[in-house]
């Protein structure tokens, strides 16, 4: 107890005597620990997505999955260095917006949390990701698959699924070859990951042998798409893409339908949830979007997790077991170092080999996962059906 006392001091004083911006970086388990009520040492951990606003059922989704791996983990009883430890999650709303995002990201740094699992979106990833650089933190995004956030030479960043690089290539192959589309029209959103696959996917359709006849784009807070698909039905395109989330792309297929727009719909994982079938209603029958990873019942222990999810937070929307995956990955690495100080663990979650709910996770040397696939579904009878997982290498 006098040593957790003594330990608490510490992180007092550090607090009331402020420090130089690098003395800000997380330092030793003794700067940020506390002592819990039953005596182990407290690591905080940072978890941040848009828990308000159209996003916020994705938001909650990744914090329950944050939640219930915290809540195992402690249940189960972790040890670290010798001592105890108690996983206490910190949770913030960035609002899917970048600038909020970044407040929140210093808000971390300055609460001394020993990683973050975060955030949900590449527009709000990437420049919280500077400041966990700067900080020396730990960043692992279960969900944010713009290929730039591992691009920056972060050695804190990594990321449990594949980008889009890797998704919009398998995007744009299957609307040419399994959809047969020659005529595509794009739309996107403007942010980070919808504009970024949208010009994957435009790249992998052209080399496929498709032909773009036109590329639109709205913002992620748009809910009428009326002069765009008008403009859009005059091309009489085979395929409509959008690169966004599913709180436009719902709207979207409705009013495609009212304007008897008859082309197929493709999108990626942002689409890919309950509640884009709940918005869409019977227009979401028949649209196809991908989602990084091989189906939830084809994962190592992907029919535990639903079941245990579920029967908690209710219906698992989209990344719950990756941003599961992630505090899994994160805890394992502090205690292969014996250490939550992020410089001394840092070098154990490159070498991440870890049997997770969603895939084996290593790290390449960027961070990103490794061989990370990508399956296709279709909306059928209700349901997200599989078409096909493209395997990654
Ligand atoms: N991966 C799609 C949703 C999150 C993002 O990358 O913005």
């Amino acid at each position: 107890m006098y040593k957790l006392f003594g330990m608490s001091l510490l992180a007092a004083a550090v607090a009331v005597t402020g420090c130089s911006k690098k003395d800000d970086a997380p330092k030793t388990d003794a700067a940020t620990a506390t002592a819990s009520s039953n005596g182990a040492m407290v690591v905080k951990i940072g978890h941040a997505s848009p828990l308000t606003g159209p996003q916020a059922h994705l938001g909650k989704d990744n914090e329950n999955g944050v939640r219930m791996a915290i809540e195992e983990l402690n249940a189960k009883g972790v040890t670290i260095g010798g001592q105890k430890v108690q996983f206490e999650l910190e949770s913030e709303d960035d609002q899917a917006d970048p600038r909020i995002a970044t407040t929140v990201a210093q808000k971390f740094v300055d609460d001394k949390v020993s990683g973050i699992i975060g955030h949900l979106n590449s527009g709000t990833t990437i420049p919280a990701s500077g400041i966990y650089h700067q900080a020396g933190l730990v960043q692992i995004s279960p969900s944010a698959t713009n290929p730039k956030y591992t691009q920056q030479g972060y050695k804190g960043a990594f990321r449990v699924m594949a980008n889009d690089v890797q998704q919009g290539k398998v995007l744009g192959e299957f609307a040419v070859k399994d959809m047969a589309a020659k005529k595509i029209a794009i739309i996107d959103d403007r942010t980070a990951y919808g504009q970024g696959l949208a010009d994957e996917f435009e790249k992998a359709a052209k080399a496929a042998g498709g032909n773009i006849v036109v590329h639109e784009f709205t913002n992620d807070k748009a809910s009428d798409f009326t002069a765009i698909l008008t403009k859009i039905k005059g091309v009489a395109p085979d395929l409509v893409f959008y690169g966004g989330m599913d709180g436009q792309g719902a709207p979207m297929v409705k009013q495609m339908q009212t304007l008897g727009l008859k082309a197929q719909f493709l999108g990626g994982d942002g689409i890919h949830t309950a509640e884009f079938m709940k918005l869409a209603g019977a227009a979401a029958e028949g649209v196809t979007a991908s989602l990084p990873g091989v189906p939830l019942e084809q994962m190592p222990h992907g029919a535990d997790f639903k079941q245990k999810f579920e029967g908690k937070y209710g219906k698992i929307q989209l990344y719950a077991p990756y941003c599961y995956d992630a505090m899994m990955v994160m805890a394992e690495a502090m205690q292969r170092a014996n250490s939550t100080e992020p410089a001394k663990y840092l070098p154990e979650m490159a070498k991440t080999n870890y049997s997770g709910v969603t895939a084996n996770i290593k790290f390449d040397d960027k961070g990103d996962l490794q061989g990370g696939s990508i399956t296709v579904y279709r909306v059928v009878k209700g349901e997200w059906q599989v078409l096909k997982t493209v395997t990654g290498q």
